[in-house]
Order: C-alpha cells, then structure tokens, then sequence
C-alpha cells in the first residue's frame, strides 16, 4: 500500500431525520468532482460521507412515523444510499454515527479529554432549543426565540458535562491567522475571527437521558449521552482509523478539505477545531462553507413547500446536466437562486447551443470529406495557433480554480474555449475549404476542433462523468486518454477516426419540457405527447444571440387581460386554486398555485395578464387552460400582473 498522504475530502454527515434535497445532493457533488479531479490529477483520494443518526431530531421523527430510532434511520440511510448511486457519487467510504466503529471512537475521545481534565461538571441554566439542540444564553434570547430557527426555547438548569473550548480560544485565533486558506472563503473567515472577538464559552458535550435517550452513552457518567455534534463531528476521524488503526490514520488525516454549507460554520470552525487541538490532532487544512440553494420563495423548507427533488431534475433532465447546472450557476461560497426556467436556458445556450452544436455541426463534414479522419498537421493559421496557447492557458487557470474550489471559474473557462472553438468553425468556414478541395487548411481546421473537443471534454469530466466520455467516444479518442495531469495539446493521434455523432443535449422546448416534467413526477402523461421537437442543435450563428427570441416569435405567444370570475381551493393540494377567468370571448378554467399567497375571497373580479395560448394541461384532475402571470416579491411573497388601470378584458397584451 502506497505511503502516499491521500486527498481526504468530506461532506457533513447528514441528518437521518428527513429526505434530502438539492442543497444536500450540492454539497455531496461538490466532493464527488473534487474527487474525481484529483484522482485525475493523479493523487490518491479518500471521500467520505454519511449520515447523523443520534439527537433530538431524529429520536422526534422515529417517534412521528411510529418506529424506533433504528428502523427510521436504517430506511433513511437505504434513500440516502440510493441517492448517491442515482447521482454517482464516487464516495470511499460512508460512515453512519450508529456503527461501532465510531461510537468507540467517541467513547475513546471522551475519555482522553475527561482524564486530561478538558471535560469536567457543573450545573447549567440556560435556555434551550429543542430543534437545534442547542442551549443559549439569556442574553442571546431577549424574546425567549431561538437565535437560529426562531422557535421558542425553554429554560432548563440541569447538570451536564462541559469541554473547555475556552481554553483553545487564543489557539484557534492564531491557527486561523496564520493560515490565511484554512477557513475559507475569505468573507467566512472574517465572521468566524469576528465571532472569536467575543470571549468563547464552554461547550456543554452532554444531555441527560431523562430528556433525551438517543444518543452515545457517556463513559464516565451511565445517565448522561454525547451532545449530537461532539458525537458526528468525530466522524471525521473515527471514519480513518483513529485511533486504532493509525498507520490508516496517518496517511489519511488531516483532512484536506472539510465541504458543508454556512449553516454549521460555528460548529466546524469553533468546536471541531477546538476539539481536535484538546485531542492533540492536526487541524484540516481547509474548512469550506459554500453558500445557501435557495428558491423564488427563499430558503428551501418543508413548510413553505419549496423543496427541490433531485431525483425529478434528473429524471427530467439527465444526470450530467443536472451537475453541470447546479456548479455553473452557484458561486461557490455565495447563495444561488434555482429557478426552472434558468436551469432551461443554461441548458439550451452552454450544453446544446456550445458544446454539443460543436460535435454536431463538425463531425458530418469530417465523415463527408475526410472519411471520419483526423490528420494532425503543423497549424498554419492565425487562429488555430492562438487556440492552441488559449488552451493552455485555460488548463492553467481551470487547475488554479480546482484547486481552491471554484467550481464556478473553472466551468468558465472550459466555456471560454468551447465559445472559441464554434467562432474559429465560423471564421474557418471548413465547408468551404471543402467546397475549395483545400485538404491541408480543412486537416488542419478539423483537427483543431476535434482536439478541442478532446481538451474541453477532459476538463469537464468531473462535472459530466458520463457524456464528456460519450464525447470523448464520438471524436474517437476514447481508448486513447491521457489524466488531467498529463493533459496537453495536440494529444489527438494522427489518423484518429471519429463514429456517428449522436445529438447529446436536445434542445428543451417549452413542450418537451411539459411532457418532460409529467413524466419526471410520475404522472400519468394525458395525451400521447405530440411531437417533441427535440431540434439537434443548430448552427452555430444563433450563439452569438442565446436567450434572445425574434419578434415574430415573442408574438406568437398570446397575452390577454382576463378577469377572475370565482376561486376555490383545489382538494388536497395546499398550493393551488382553481380559477374561472373571462377571457372576452370565453370562461377558462385554470389552475394556479398561488394559494399560499392569495385567498379566493381577495380575487374576485381581478384583471391580471394570462397566456392564452398555452396547451391545456390536466393538473389534479382538472384541465387548466392558459395560465396567469405572478412574480416573486422581494419579501419572498407573490404578486400578480395586473394592468395598472382597468382595461378592456380580453384585450391582447403586447
Ligand atoms: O447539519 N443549500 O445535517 P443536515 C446548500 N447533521 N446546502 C444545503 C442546503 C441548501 N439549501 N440545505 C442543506 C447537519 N444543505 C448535521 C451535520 S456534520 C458532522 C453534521 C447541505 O442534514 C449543506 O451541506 O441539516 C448543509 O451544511 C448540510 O446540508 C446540512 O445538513
């Protein structure tokens, strides 16, 4: 076994309380393409994930669903399971706080801290939070509501166990001073200095079973179990062999990097590195706390009914898109609003107007005049030469980004030289070289293509783990690969032959999407679906103008001012009303989710703007005819378009 100290990334342990949702699938992705980049960069990786089994929270919804603790978490952690295998997520290894290979850890851990007096006595007031689990000061709740999750708390005095975190204050202060990359990024390390301004209390590591049974015993006090967090943040070294394995342990730890979102800052800055200096352990060398998926209507919650399925995204959309999306459109480290329609125009412009039209426009002109083969030939132009050094200035900056987990710019650049690559099709015109007979320009033009797409395929295989190989096959380079470490241009063998290319990002038409979406919630399709138009991408002259439409286009869709004659609530369904509006020459039955933000009453005999001409659509049984416009508000509310004085009902809106 190599000596070699391995790339060991984690992702947090997740709750087994609930189902999981974007935000989770993001952060379990953002260490599945690190993963991938390193063992492409030729490192030896270590990804670890898992699940948070103990606490409050989940002893709560074992109760909720009628079962004990380890029946809810063993069929939690099965969907937790199935979701990394849906969205192939290379992990190494998945750890679960309920195995014993990590509750003697926790025990061991207790142990060392209780016997070097770091753990010790005393009795405690405070208030409490139930939800998060965690105590506050009087202070911190001057209206008696949690700080985080604004419920209320309770006072509690009771005696528990308490880890000396304050001693390691001046410690940590330094550790983060010194090492500018450890927190990251820049504006999470300021709030966490910020927040060690402050002096840093004790961290109470105990609950008694008298109020919570679910959790690891503590070794020296029977009545007493681990505070959740002291308990699951041990993962991180329980998982590698500390401390009975630490030859494991050596090669492995420190972590090199620590993935979660700004939620649990504190308890990854504070108390984990708190925790691993009273143990004696080296801190990771970088903590990363990205930012918060939010949706129109604000933070994703159960409550406001804004949950984002990823099984339904890639059931609708496919798997590599669905990965490409979520790291193209996030800032890594800053929050990010999901949106369908984005997620649809990010599609259509960079996978099926860039990168696929590029396969696609290329290759039958290569099959028509070359027989399929790439000839590698001493670039002549101007531009395949200038392409040649972007490319390599573009490797440079993508690993630059890699390494410091910007996700973001390094999917850029990749952009960058795909946006290049159709400009030099269009500069180059081969199918008038072809038209020319001039073989040596036409070589040389495909050539700089095909290794592009050779290039750009490679770099963005973390993301795309399936069509950039699929790529790779088409130009006919896929036996023939080299790891990201080794990646230069001008690799593509001379000779090399390319197969049939298939269209690999169909354009999403408005009704392709309808059906695709019936069909991605399992819901029955009503009519035979009509003819996709699953356009292969087109030629390239539209790029310069993505997301734009043609007048002639906008009008084809009707706007109308219609009036709201009667609104009722749709059965079982919280978030939808079913509407009459006039619409002039008829009464239209349509069904809108708005009923979280309108009461029936309040609409009656409102003008608003509909799409006439939508394709009825049978939602909840009833068939909805057109649709009313309404925009998110800045409180995270509704607001319907209406005209800002009466108007003609019926009248077309343009
Ligand atoms: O906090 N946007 O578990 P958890 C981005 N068990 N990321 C999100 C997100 C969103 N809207 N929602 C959740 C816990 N996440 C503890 C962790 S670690 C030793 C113990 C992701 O199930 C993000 O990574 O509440 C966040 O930090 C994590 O899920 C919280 O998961």
């Amino acid at each position: 076994m190599s000596a070699e100290k391995s790339f060991y990334v984690t992702t947090p342990l997740y709750y087994a309380n609930d189902e999981l949702h974007i935000g989770h699938a993001f952060s379990t992705l953002s260490a599945d393409i690190i993963s991938r980049y390193n063992r492409s960069m030729g490192r030896s990786v270590h990804f670890l994930t898992g699940s948070d089994e103990h606490g409050q929270k989940v002893e709560q919804a074992a109760k909720a669903r009628g079962l004990t603790p380890i029946e809810h978490t063993d069929s939690l952690v099965g969907k937790f399971k199935s979701l990394w295998e849906l969205l192939d997520i290379t992990y190494d290894d998945f750890i679960r706080t309920t195995e014993d290979r990590h509750k003697k850890v926790v025990c061991y851990a207790l142990n060392e801290l209780w016997k070097k007096g770091d753990i010790y006595e005393a009795e405690y007031s405070g208030w409490y939070c139930t939800p998060c689990e965690r105590f506050w000061t009087e202070k911190e709740v001057p209206d008696k509501m949690c700080p985080d999750c604004k419920r209320a708390v309770q006072e509690i005095s009771e005696k528990n166990y308490f880890f000396k975190m304050s001693k390691y204050q001046q410690q940590l202060i330094d550790h983060i001073n010194a090492n500018p990359g450890f927190i990251r990024p820049e504006n999470r390390r300021n709030e966490v200095l910020g927040f060690l301004r402050q002096p840093l209390g004790d961290l109470c590591i105990s609950r008694p079973k008298s109020r919570l049974s679910w959790g690891i015993e503590l070794p020296f006090a029977t009545d007493y179990v681990t505070y959740v967090w002291f308990d699951a943040l041990t993962n991180y070294i329980s998982a590698v062999g500390y401390p009975f394995d630490m030859e494991k342990f050596n090669r492995i730890w420190p972590a090199s990097c620590h993935l979660f979102c700004k939620d649990i800052l504190t308890t990854h800055a504070v108390y984990w590195t708190t925790m691993l200096m009273a143990l004696g352990l080296k801190l990771p060398e970088c903590i990363f706390a990205h930012g918060w998926w939010v949706t129109g209507e604000g933070k994703m919650s159960k409550s406001v009914g804004n949950i984002i399925n990823p099984r339904e995204l890639v059931a609708r959309y496919g798997l590599d898109p669905f990965r490409f999306y979520l790291f193209r459109e996030m800032v890594f480290g800053m929050d990010a609003t999901y949106t369908e329609d984005n997620f649809v125009l990010r599609y259509n412009a960079d996978l099926a107007n860039d990168y696929g039209n590029l396969c696609q426009r290329m290759l039958p002109m290569l099959i028509k005049n070359r027989e399929g083969q790439f000839h590698k030939v001493a670039p002549k132009l101007p531009q395949s030469i200038e392409i040649a050094e972007m490319a390599g200035a573009i490797k440079k900056d993508y690993t630059t980004a890699m390494e410091n987990f910007l996700f973001h710019e390094a999917l850029k650049r990749i952009w960058d030289l795909i946006q290049r690559l159709n400009k030099y099709v269009d500069e180059t015109a081969p199918w008038k070289l072809a038209k020319e007979q001039n073989w040596a320009t036409l070589d040389e033009v495909f050539y700089t293509i095909g290794e592009g797409i050779r290039f750009v395929s490679l770099l963005v295989e973390p993301f795309m783990p399936h069509l950039a190989p699929e790529f790779l096959r088409q130009i006919g380079c896929h036996n023939d690969r080299v790891s990201l470490d080794k990646l230069a241009w001008g690799q593509l063998a001379d000779g090399t032959r390319c197969t049939e290319p298939a269209p690999m990002f169909p354009r999403l038409e408005t009704e392709r999407i309808q059906n695709l979406k019936k069909g991605s919630k399992g819901e029955k399709v009503e009519k035979a679906p009509a003819k996709t138009k699953e356009v292969a991408a087109k030629p390239a002259e539209i790029s310069a103008e993505e997301g734009l439409v043609s007048f002639d286009d906008f009008l084809k869709t009707e706007l109308c001012i219609a009036r709201i004659e009667t609104a009722e609530k749709v059965e079982n369904a919280d978030k939808l009303l079913k509407l009459t509006v006039n619409t002039g020459d008829e009464t239209r039955t349509l069904v809108a989710g708005i009923a979280a933000f309108y009461k029936p009453e309040e609409l009656l005999g409102r003008q608003v703007v509909m799409v006439k001409n939508l394709k009825p659509a049978k939602i909840r049984g009833i068939v909805s005819h057109g649709m009313i416009l309404a925009a998110a508000t800045e409180d995270g509310g509704l607001a319907l378009v209406s005209p800002d004085k009466p108007a003609k009902t019926g009248i077309r809106v343009k």
